[in-house]
């Protein structure tokens, strides 16, 4: 039995297709992106020190090209001139012969892999809701390639943003479409493929700027697979200001960051989920990202505030390749910096400091930093087996998963707020 499973955006966007001029080129210390000045989540003219310190940060970490960041999203826009020069090539697949070169399962997977795979209820419309392929790309929206810009945009190009790492590889997932409502949602049997190809395939962090309520054995076990391999996980804690768990942001795992928005007076963003389920925050409101057909726009949402979170992640798998998931988690946690004003947000009470998390300290510092990732449930039984085999070679395998499609989309989706 097939049950269809359904996961939502945590985006708001409040500016659509918002077109920048071209601003004169900073220099110095600051990258020469145009748009560097707007980018307060990595450094904050104007509240100055409610930022995760990037410039300081970059002088011991820029992130290491060979590092591969998976953003599993809706789908992307790949002709965009600050994105292009960072996305993944897969060097064991030659391009369009037809062939499984590198033998993964994946036919001429050169850049990720498309696991959107509705069956039913959808037409062939030119949009691509069936069957699996080498091609993530999704004109209808633009939130694959406003997370790929917040973790990746190519820095010091003189042009539109800086990713926070600038440096490191996208691989890209597509997860999402437009459902019969015209609405933006992902499939998690999408998410989960997604979760066991970037594994295997050499990714060493995962962004998932997605969830729901349900909690699901299947998805907590493929997170586990992930963390296990050596992956970290980041996740957006969800848009409902509200306590209430959404997974899968509050799996219990270590090496799974689960983070919550701030804004640029190092605020909880009013929309932003809170409570000890929440790991960290970091900046998630007025930010400013690549949008599809080359323009950017200012959005706002626990969505961008993930990937923050997640190019943190990969400059520290730059700096300190051998660390495990579970220290890159708890040295961010470690690290925060602790504000009275988000002691009701997360567990630490603080924003993400990515300078903090770099500096050449022991690891053994990163320790204990209060609640760490709690909501532990010691009555939880591991379910019969993710079968990450099964589970990863495509096919349509039926995914466990128990949310239904009606339930996700009433309960998040609030009427226009999303492409
Ligand atoms: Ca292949
Ligand atoms: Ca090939
Ligand atoms: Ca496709
Ligand atoms: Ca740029």
């Amino acid at each position: 039995m097939k049950i269809r499973f359904l996961m939502l955006l945590f985006s708001i966007v409040i500016s659509l297709l918002t077109i920048w001029k071209p601003a004169a080129a900073i220099s110095g210390t600051t990258p020469n992106d145009s748009l560097f000045s707007q980018q307060w989540g990595l450094n904050n003219i104007n509240t100055v020190g409610a930022d995760i310190n990037i410039l300081e940060a970059w002088d011991i970490e820029p992130g290491d090209p060979n590092v591969i960041v998976a953003i599993i999203d809706m789908g992307f826009d790949l002709t965009h001139t600050d994105l292009q020069n960072n996305i993944w090539k897969n060097p064991g697949e030659i391009p369009e012969n037809g062939i499984d070169d590198d033998q993964n399962g994946y036919i001429d997977d050169i850049i990720g892999w498309d696991f959107v795979n509705q069956s039913e209820g959808y037409e062939d419309d030119g949009n691509d809701y069936k069957d699996e392929d080498n091609d993530p790309t999704l004109s209808q929206s633009s939130h694959g390639n406003e997370v790929f810009g917040v973790i990746g945009a190519t820095m010091n190009n003189a042009i539109g943003i800086a990713g926070v790492t600038g440096r490191c590889k996208m691989m890209l997932i597509r997860a999402g479409y437009i459902n019969t409502q015209g609405k933006a949602v992902l499939s998690g049997a999408a998410i989960i493929k997604g979760i066991i190809y970037a594994t295997d395939n050499g990714a060493s962090v995962i962004n998932i700027s997605s969830g729901s309520n349900k909690y699901s054995n299947s998805y907590h076990d493929v997170l586990k697979y992930a963390i296990d391999h050596g992956v970290v996980i980041t996740c957006s804690a969800g848009n409902e200001g509200s306590n209430t768990p959404v997974y899968p942001a509050a799996y219990n795992l270590d090496g799974l960051i689960s983070v919550g928005a701030s804004t640029d007076e190092d605020q909880p963003a009013r929309f932003s989920n809170r409570g000890d389920w929440v790991d960290v925050s970091a900046p998630g409101q007025h930010i400013v990202s690549t949008m599809n057909n080359d323009r950017y726009g200012q959005i706002h949402g626990t969505s961008f505030s993930a990937p923050i979170v997640a190019g943190i992640a990969a400059l520290l798998v730059s700096h300190y390749p051998d660390w495990t998931p579970a220290q890159i988690h708890d040295r961010i946690m470690a690290t925060v910096d602790v504000l009275e004003s988000l002691k009701d947000a997360n567990a630490t009470s603080g924003r993400v400091n990515a300078y903090r998390a770099l500096l050449n300290t022991d690891i053994n510092d990163a320790g204990n930093t209060g609640g760490g990732n709690n909501a532990t449930n010691d009555a939880e039984q591991p379910a019969p087996g993710v079968s990450a085999n099964d589970d990863g070679g495509g096919g349509g395998g039926g995914c466990f998963l128990s949310i239904t499609r009606e339930s996700a989309i009433d309960r998040i989706l609030p009427k226009g707020v999303f492409e």
